[in-house]
């Protein structure tokens, strides 16, 4: 079996590839070409001999077809993306041209040059914004009324997925993924940013962290889990859209509070509030109702909050 992973270098690109590989696929990634030659694999070294890459971007079908094309994928991870919410507000055409164009350009390439191949497509939670059910909990059935540029760009390639599935018959199927982290989570998302913080600053290198919002509310799991949720979701029967989440909401400070605290620190001795990381909306609470993607696909996640933060502690204070 053949996995085609657009978006292979991301976090968890890499721990997909790395499961794929386990469970002895053959697998090919997306890479994008950067002026520091390095950068463009610097999470998939480990096993860049026992994969193939293709150069190619979101915003050109052409490489897409190509890589389709050439490739012939059996089962294909749509992982690319322009990921960083606060970062729409300042790239909104841009992350629109990579999630909800790309993402077309992805099932187009699909539609015609491989159309039995399974698609997943890697949907969020911030697809939810402001709705929330009664019961404090989002999943599969929620109005989605999103409340950034990511997320509205997130909700176009979602709603194209359902399109193309149905329209074109075509295998698509929707994760939606809460946040989830580890110790290959970019720096500048928070839960890295308060672990890599901390670790400086217990260390001496610097005096302070600053923050924006402590106030928001996060479900927070970690990629090993989910990306194995991923494979299980295209190993199911049918396409289906499926929410994967920890069902715990911990709000920022929470979680300052709590890597603090493992390395003998009080938080509130160290963080500021710059207002430059307040975002023009903020999605105020996520906690995500996973009963169906249990009950369907047998997913158990191995990491809690604990130990998700304790495991980036103990890799980020190694590096
Ligand atoms: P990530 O670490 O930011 O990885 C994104 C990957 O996409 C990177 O490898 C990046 O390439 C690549 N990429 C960006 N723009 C591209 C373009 N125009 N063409 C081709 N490749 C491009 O994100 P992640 O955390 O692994 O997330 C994976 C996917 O799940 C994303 O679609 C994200 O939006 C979605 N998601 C993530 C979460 C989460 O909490 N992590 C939750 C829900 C959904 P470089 O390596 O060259 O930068
Ligand atoms: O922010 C608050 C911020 O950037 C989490 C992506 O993977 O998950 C991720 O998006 C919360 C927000 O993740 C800082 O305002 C406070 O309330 O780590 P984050 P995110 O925006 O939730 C979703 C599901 C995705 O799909 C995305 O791809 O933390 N916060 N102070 C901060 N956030 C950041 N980044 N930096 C701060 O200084």
């Amino acid at each position: 079996m053949k996995a085609l992973i657009t978006g292979i270098n991301g976090q968890d690109g890499s721990y997909l590839a790395e499961h794929l590989l386990k469970e002895n696929y053959e697998v090919a990634g997306v890479v994008r070409r950067s002026s520091v030659a390095e950068n463009q694999t610097f999470r998939i070294n480990n096993f860049l001999n026992d994969i193939k890459t293709y150069y190619g971007d979101l915003t050109d079908a052409d490489s897409l077809a190509h890589i389709v094309n050439d490739f012939k994928p059996d089962i294909v991870f749509n992982l690319a993306a322009q990921s960083h919410v606060r970062l729409s507000f300042s790239m909104p055409a841009y992350t629109a041209q990579v999630n909800a164009i790309g993402a077309l350009n992805v099932f187009e390439a699909i539609r015609k040059y491989c159309p039995n191949a399974k698609v997943y497509q890697a949907s969020s939670s911030e697809m939810f914004g402001s709705s929330v059910d009664k019961d404090a909990y989002q999943r599969e059935t929620t109005p989605m009324t999103p409340v950034s540029p990511y997320g509205c760009s997130k909700l176009y390639a979602y709603s194209a997925a359902r399109n193309y599935r149905k329209a074109y018959n075509l295998f698509i199927s929707n994760g939606i993924l809460f946040n989830h982290e580890s110790p290959r989570r970019g720096t500048n998302f928070v839960t890295a940013k308060v672990v890599q913080g901390a670790l400086k600053i217990k260390s001496g290198r610097i005096k302070h962290l600053e923050l924006g919002n402590l106030d928001s509310y996060r479900d927070w799991g970690h990629s090993y889990d989910y990306t194995r949720a991923m494979l299980l979701l295209l190993k199911h029967d049918s396409p289906e859209d499926i929410v994967i989440s920890s069902g715990e909401a911990r709000s920022v400070r929470d979680l300052c509070e709590i890597v603090f605290k493992k390395l003998d620190m009080d938080y509130k001795e160290y963080i500021k509030v710059n207002d430059k990381f307040i975002r023009p909306e903020e999605l105020p609470y996520l906690r995500g109702d996973c009963s169906k993607g249990k009950k369907l696909l047998g997913w158990k996640p191995k990491y809690n909050f604990e130990t998700l933060i304790e495991d980036m502690i103990d890799h980020i204070s190694r590096n």
